[in-house]
């Protein structure tokens, strides 16, 4: 990749110091009341200082899954990336790269020039953020394959680039993991081979004590930890079990039900270590999101949002917002992977259709005028595993509208690409984002105090299907008000106004 662009933003309100960037902003915003039916605007203005950390850490990711598709596959875009691989394919020598990455790959406009044309910088210029090639991998599996092995099994990447990759990953060996046969699908259990023994609060420990020595062996500053591992079922929200931190850790301390995922996410939190989950279920149940606001550590999820979902979220926000009433959304997939055969069972296709199914509800509620209160569209979530097509997906949906005057608007889409490589670079971004926001701070002149952002990330909504939010916090799940709201922090953090796209400038005499 080429080294990202440098700018600088040349004004009072921004001061770029040995160790921090400091950036004074107006965040200018509304509040609504509601008053005999008449909604009351008052516009309000409230001045921030952002401070960002200059110095990029050496960061550590650890992969729950690290032996599965999206593992193996991150693991190797990486090293091929790092080792700047190309290899021969059918239609031509490919090179490596960090497509479908909003960081690596998107880009942001900084402005117009005297000539009317736009500046644009990638995104991870942004701001300094962590170069993804020096990202060094861990990770557990309960399948006990080398990295080299599982990219195999995984029938991703062209056959040219694993042999090159081969040596470099076959040293990468998953550490055992946790297995509690009852989360899975059954269809798992000949994977389980890579077992780490004991009881729920052995585990917990031994889940700690690898993070540990990952971080000192590794010699870095900051590890995040992702669940990239199989979908587990919901888990009940029990008081007295998991509703609270205290019983949260009192159920592991007893043995009583917890979930892998969940056991991973309160030995990260202990340790300091931010937990993102990017898979359906209810790993982080309240006593989690407690405890990771009592340890001020970040946490983020759900279930990354990599391809149907992304276009349904562009798709139904474009068709609403242009008061296109839609009624009816179907979609269809079927895949061949291992997440496919998982997902073949009952309750673990119920986390992934609960996950796919919440995706509208933001669109449909902004407009009033087209749905009357509780109206909704159909929408019905079906997935099939067949073998044959590998980790090619195939999704189609149908969108149906009413048009004015009683017409009738059917869209049918047909998508086909490999699940993993839509889903490696979001993982990427994942953990570069979230280094990114444990070196921002800020306070406001009414508090000067200096806060971090809320230990619920909001901020990853883009790249997660049902996003977890801080309590009373809207849930948006509209992509581009999802990027807007990625790249606008960022820019206030450089002192940058909002993106407006009003090109005001341009419509004047
Ligand atoms: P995969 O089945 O290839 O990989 C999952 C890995 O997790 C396997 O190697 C398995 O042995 C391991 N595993 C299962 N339970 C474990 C545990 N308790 N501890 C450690 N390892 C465990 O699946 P894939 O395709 O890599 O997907 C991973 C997850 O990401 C799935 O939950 C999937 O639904 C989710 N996801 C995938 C997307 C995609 O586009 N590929 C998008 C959204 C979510
Ligand atoms: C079948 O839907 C497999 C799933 O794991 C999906 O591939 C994954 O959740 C991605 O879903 P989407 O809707 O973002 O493409």
């Amino acid at each position: 990749m080429e080294a990202a662009a440098q700018f600088f933003v040349e004004s009072p309100d921004v001061v770029y110091g040995p160790e921090a960037i400091e950036a004074q902003y107006d965040y200018r915003t509304t509040r609504v009341s509601r008053e005999g039916g008449v909604l009351k605007v008052h516009p309000t203005t409230t001045r921030f200082t952002f401070r960002t950390v200059r110095q990029v850490p050496r960061l550590g990711v650890m992969l729950v899954g690290w032996g599965g598709n999206n593992g193996s596959t991150l693991t190797a875009a990486v090293l091929a990336n790092r080792l700047r691989l190309s290899w021969p394919t059918r239609s031509g020598r490919k090179e490596a790269n960090y497509y479908g990455s909003l960081t690596q790959a998107g880009t942001v406009s900084l402005g117009l020039d005297a000539e009317g044309q736009e500046g644009f910088v990638p995104f991870s210029a942004l701001l300094p953020m962590v170069a993804p090639n020096d990202l060094v991998f861990d990770g557990w599996d309960i399948s006990s394959m080398n990295l080299a092995e599982a990219m195999r099994r995984a029938k991703v990447l062209d056959w040219e680039l694993q042999e090159q990759l081969w040596p470099h990953m076959e040293a990468l060996r998953p550490r055992p993991s946790v297995y509690i046969p009852e989360f899975i699908a059954a269809n798992q259990s000949t994977r389980a081979d890579n077992l780490i023994p004991g009881s729920r609060a052995q585990q917990l420990e031994q889940i700690r004590k690898d993070i540990r020595d990952f971080r000192s062996s590794a010699g870095l500053d900051k590890v995040v930890v992702l669940w990239t591992a199989n979908t587990e079922r919901f888990c009940e929200v029990v008081p007295g079990l998991n509703d609270t931190a205290e019983n949260l850790l009192r159920t592991i301390e007893l043995g009583l039900e917890v979930s892998p995922s969940t056991l991973f996410a309160v030995a990260s939190i202990l340790e300091g270590c931010a937990f993102l989950n990017g898979s359906p279920q209810n790993t982080l149940v309240p006593g989690a999101l407690e405890l990771a606001c009592q340890r001020r550590v970040f946490v983020g999820g759900d279930d990354f949002k990599s391809g149907q979902t992304k276009v349904k979220s562009v798709l139904v926000d474009f068709l609403i917002s242009s008061g296109l009433k839609t009624m009816s959304i179907v979609s269809y997939n079927h895949l061949g992977n291992n997440d496919g055969q998982n997902l073949s069972a009952p309750l673990q296709f119920r986390s992934k259709e609960v996950s796919k199914s919440n995706v509208v509800d933001d669109m449909v509620q902004s407009n009033p005028v087209l749905y009357m209160p509780g109206e909704e569209p159909d929408h019905c979530v079906v997935i099939k595993y067949v073998p044959y097509v590998g980790d090619s997906k195939r999704a189609l949906d149908e969108y149906t509208s009413e048009l004015m005057l009683g017409g009738t608007n059917t869209l049918v889409l047909h998508n086909t690409c490999e699940d993993s490589l839509l889903a490696a670079p979001i993982m990427l971004d994942l953990a570069l984002l979230t280094e990114l926001c444990q070196r921002v701070s800020f306070c406001t002149d009414a508090d000067p105090e200096p806060q971090t952002f809320h230990p619920v990330l909001s901020l990853l909504s883009f790249l997660f299907k049902a996003p977890l939010v801080p309590p009373g916090s809207p849930v948006i799940n509209a992509l581009f008000r999802q990027r807007s709201c990625i790249e606008n922090i960022l820019r206030a953090c450089v002192g940058l106004p909002p993106q407006n796209h009003m090109l005001l400038e341009h419509k004047m005499e």
